[in-house]
This record gives C-alpha cells, sequence and structure tokens, in this order.
C-alpha cells in the first residue's frame, strides 16, 4: 500500500500526513458508556435522577446499563489496542468517587479508575481523564448545584482526591467538559440534568463551573508540577444569515455566549464585556478576584467541535428560540430573540450541519486571537442511527466522510501553524446520547444494546489505517 507519506498524487485530495509525536484517540464520558449505576458504592447523580423524570429522556432510557463498561472496559481497552490508539479519553464519575459530592471518598469507586488506568497503561495507551462530564453528585444540586459556589470549592476538592490516587499514572488532565452545556442546557433550556430554567442560575453555574476549573488546577499543579492541565470547552464557529445587521449582531452575541464567555476568563482573566452588557439584565455580576483563580496557566486547552451556528436577529421579537426537540425554553440567555437558520448544508442523524471549514476556522482564530497554548480536539464525530448489515458489519460512510473532511480541517490549521498536538473522535462506542437516550449513535464500535455485543464499524476500521500511516491518503 503507498504510505501517506508519498501518495501526493492524488489530484482530489491530496495526502495529508500529521507530525510525528500527534495524539490519535477516542472519547467517552462516564455515565454515557459505564452502567453499574448502584453497584460498588456509587451514589446517585443528577443523570440519575433526570432520567427518572417521566418526558425527560426519549423512550426512559437510562444510564443504568449503558454499554456496560463498568465489566467490560478490559474487552474495549483491547478493542482500543486493535484501533491502535495512542490516547484515550475517558471521565471520572464523582458520584462513583465521592457518592454524596463532599466528604467520604469510596476506595472502590477509585479503584475502579486504578484498574482502567493500569489497563490502558498496559495495552500502551495513554490514559486522559476529564474529571466533569455532566454528572454532579445528586446531594450537590439538593444543595443549589452548580448555581451554588460552595460547589466549585467541592469539585476541586474531590479533583484533588482523584489526582492523588492517579496523579502518579496520568499526566494530562481536563478538568470540566464542555461547561457551556452543563451551564446553559443544565440550568437555562433544562433539556439536560438537573432540567432547571433558570437564566439567572445558569450565568451563575457557568461561572462557577469555571471557578472550579480554576480552584482544581491550582490544586492538582501543587502536588504534580510535571502533569498537563486544561479544560474542554465546545466550540462553534458562527455567521450572521446575511448582510443585515442584526444578523451580525445576532452573531456577535452567539460567539459570545458560546465561545468568548469561557475562552476570556480561561484564557485572558477577564469576561467579554459585551456579553456582559448582554446579560446583565440576569443580574451576572460575577466577583473580578475570580478570574484570577480562574486564570490558571493552561498546558493544554481541548477543543469539541461538531457544526456550525447560523443565526439572524430578529429585535424586539420577545419570542424564545426553542434549541431543541427537548425545550421550548432557550440556552441563549440574554440573547433569546436569535434564531438559528438552515444554511442548506448537510446534516448528520441529529440534524448538525456538516462544516468542517468551522473547525479550521476555530482552531486558526484560538491561535491568533489567545495565547499560545497547546491545542487538542478532544471531541468531533458524528451521530447517525446505523444497525448492522444481514452479515453482521456495520458501514457508515458518512462517518468516514465527517471524519475524514475534519482531519484534513486540522492537518490545514496545522499548515497554517496551529499547535494541535491531538484529536479525539466522538465516540469510541456508541452510548446513551443524553436526552436523546439510545436513539443517536456515535461510536466507530457498534454495540448491540441486548446482548452488549461490540462489532467495529467500517469507520473503526477506516480509523485504525489512519494511525497506522500518521495521517489520510491522497483521494483520487
Ligand atoms: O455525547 C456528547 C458528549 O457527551 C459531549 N459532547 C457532544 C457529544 C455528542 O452530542
Amino acid at each position: 500500500m503507498t504510505s501517506v507519506q508519498d501518495d501526493t498524487s492524488a489530484v482530489g485530495r491530496p495526502a495529508a500526513p500529521f507530525p510525528a509525536g500527534f495524539r490519535w484517540g477516542a472519547a467517552t464520558a462516564a455515565y454515557q458508556i459505564e452502567g453499574a449505576a448502584t453497584e460498588d458504592g456509587r451514589g446517585p447523580s443528577i443523570w440519575d435522577t433526570f432520567c427518572r423524570t417521566p418526558g425527560k429522556v426519549l423512550g426512559g432510557d437510562t444510564g443504568d446499563v449503558a454499554v456496560d463498561h463498568y465489566h467490560r472496559f478490559p474487552e474495549d481497552v483491547g478493542l482500543m489496542a486493535g484501533l491502535g490508539l495512542t490516547s484515550y479519553r475517558f471521565s471520572i464519575s464523582w458520584s462513583r468517587v465521592q457518592p454524596a459530592g463532599a466528604g467520604a471518598y469510596n476506595e472502590a469507586g477509585l479503584d475502579f479508575y486504578r484498574r482502567l488506568v493500569d489497563a490502558l497503561l498496559e495495552a500502551g495507551i495513554e490514559p486522559w481523564p476529564t474529571l466533569y462530564h455532566w454528572d454532579l453528585p445528586q446531594p450537590l444540586e439538593d444543595a443549589g448545584g452548580w448555581p451554588e459556589r460552595d460547589t466549585a470549592h467541592r469539585f476541586a476538592e474531590y479533583a484533588d482526591c482523584v489526582h492523588q490516587a492517579l496523579g502518579d499514572r496520568v499526566r494530562h488532565w481536563t478538568t470540566v467538559n464542555e461547561p457551556w452545556c452543563a451551564a446553559f442546557l443544565g440550568y437555562a433550556s433544562g433539556e439536560h440534568a438537573p432540567g432547571r430554567r433558570e437564566p439567572s442560575a445558569s450565568l451563575l453555574a457557568a461561572h462557577h463551573l469555571m471557578l472550579g476549573h480554576g480552584l482544581a488546577v491550582e490544586a492538582m499543579r501543587s502536588r504534580t508540577p510535571g502533569n498537563q492541565f486544561g479544560a474542554a470547552v465546545n466550540l462553534y464557529a458562527v455567521s450572521p444569515a446575511t448582510a443585515d445587521p442584526a444578523d451580525a449582531d445576532a452573531a456577535r452575541r452567539i460567539d459570545g455566549l458560546q465561545n468568548r464567555l469561557f475562552l476570556d476568563p480561561l484564557l485572558l482573566g477577564r469576561y467579554p464585556d459585551d456579553v456582559l452588557a448582554d446579560t446583565a439584565r440576569h443580574g451576572f455580576d460575577p466577583d473580578p478576584d475570580d478570574l484570577a483563580m480562574i486564570h490558571q496557566p493552561l498546558d493544554q486547552l481541548g477543543v469539541n467541535y461538531y457544526a456550525r451556528h447560523t443565526v439572524a436577529g430578529t429585535p424586539g421579537e420577545a419570542a424564545q428560540t426553542a434549541s431543541s426537540p427537548f425545550s421550548s425554553h432557550s440556552p441563549w440567555v440574554g440573547s433569546e430573540h436569535v434564531r438559528f437558520v438552515p444554511a442548506g448544508r448537510p446534516v448528520t442523524g441529529m440534524g448538525w450541519e456538516i462544516d468542517e471549514s468551522g473547525l479550521s476556522e476555530i482552531l486558526v482564530r484560538l491561535h491568533r486571537e489567545y495565547p499560545a497554548v497547546p491545542l487538542y480536539v478532544t471531541e468531533n464525530g458524528a451521530g447517525y442511527d446505523e444497525e448492522p448489515d444481514g452479515d453482521g458489519t456495520v458501514q457508515d460512510p458518512d462517518r468516514i466522510a465527517y471524519l475524514d473532511a475534519h482531519l484534513r480541517a486540522c492537518h490545514e490549521a496545522i499548515a497554517a501553524g496551529v499547535p494541535l498536538r491531538g484529536y479525539f473522535t466522538w465516540s469510541l462506542l456508541d452510548n446513551f446520547e443524553w436526552a436523546w437516550g439510545y436513539s443517536k449513535r456515535f461510536g466507530l464500535i457498534h454495540v448491540d444494546y441486548a446482548t452488549q455485543r461490540r462489532v467495529p464499524k467500517d469507520s473503526a476500521r477506516w480509523y485504525a489505517e489512519v494511525i497506522r500511516q500518521g495521517g489520510l491518503p491522497g483521494q483520487h
């Protein structure tokens, strides 16, 4: 077979070799894959409660069993090794490690992650844990949740405990995953746990998630300065629908809430003035002293990218924009009038428009507008609902095309000087897709939820070959 490095003959798309040492990974999250919801002392999380609330999750699905990764992780690590992954991004269930979210730690829960990390290291795969992927211990929500400042302190203590247990074997740490979703889908639109619809509280939640990040990094770094710390934010390219100034204003607002509200405090140590003005009527007035804590030096920044937002302004219109089939309340606090309009691109099975140019745009923008920090695409992938063919294979050409296009966008960004050091596809396995339950499949590996049988899809073989070659082949 021609190697990626020397195949430059393709007229359609040239070969796209990635730098030596580039991390090739896949990502998952605890509630979406582990199952074992009540085993070995795990406590309830907000997602356990939310899934049991009628009408919140499609089909009444829950993460009780998920894909049983808690028991099947040795098989799953074997599958990762078969793909040739260099790195595996997973999240730690706070409720498994500290069932009440404060106070006593659960050694059995920590042991699960010790075993997982050991299995990964033995297989030559770098463990890349995330400390918070949306599954707040229910007792902390009962005490007020992320809108309460104390939750940030509880998070830092928990993070420090996990770091103490694993810091000798784990080098790369992600504090919070997609704080936009945790804050605004959880506390404004309510389509995610805990399902609250309180715009002012959602802004406080966003602030405390970032404060928790800062406190956690400070605590962990003081013990093991050589470890690498960062957060994973879900960023979108944002375009105005037309040249109308109202659409330009809509794009500024959504870019502010989605991207800059998180990037500016994390990387610049300040909140964007325009976002503070847009949200002022919700009483958002963060303590400036917190910004120094949030603004920890970062060793890495995780970028989760899926799509572009195309938006239009409808000034003066009071009506809220529903963000999804699961809520009639807007997550766009202070900019509820903005409309999200289709731009006519092909969509994935989630209905998300496919636009790989948005990924290179975001990466180049980070490089130009923010201080230099090594970047990783910590999530990127496409959800469909494919099933095995009669012969047992799972063909997913659309996912392959999506991943190919987005990896080419990464390659383009690297060529433009962006310090992009790795790529994690979402997801390793089909899993629980939050309010969508098990109806959408993002995995490279198909899971039959009745038998828990794992079958690598065509995309898994394709990705393994990309990893083996260190990049993408040219296309004729
Ligand atoms: O499944 C989610 C993941 O938990 C967070 N990022 C987006 C994925 C697809 O919706």
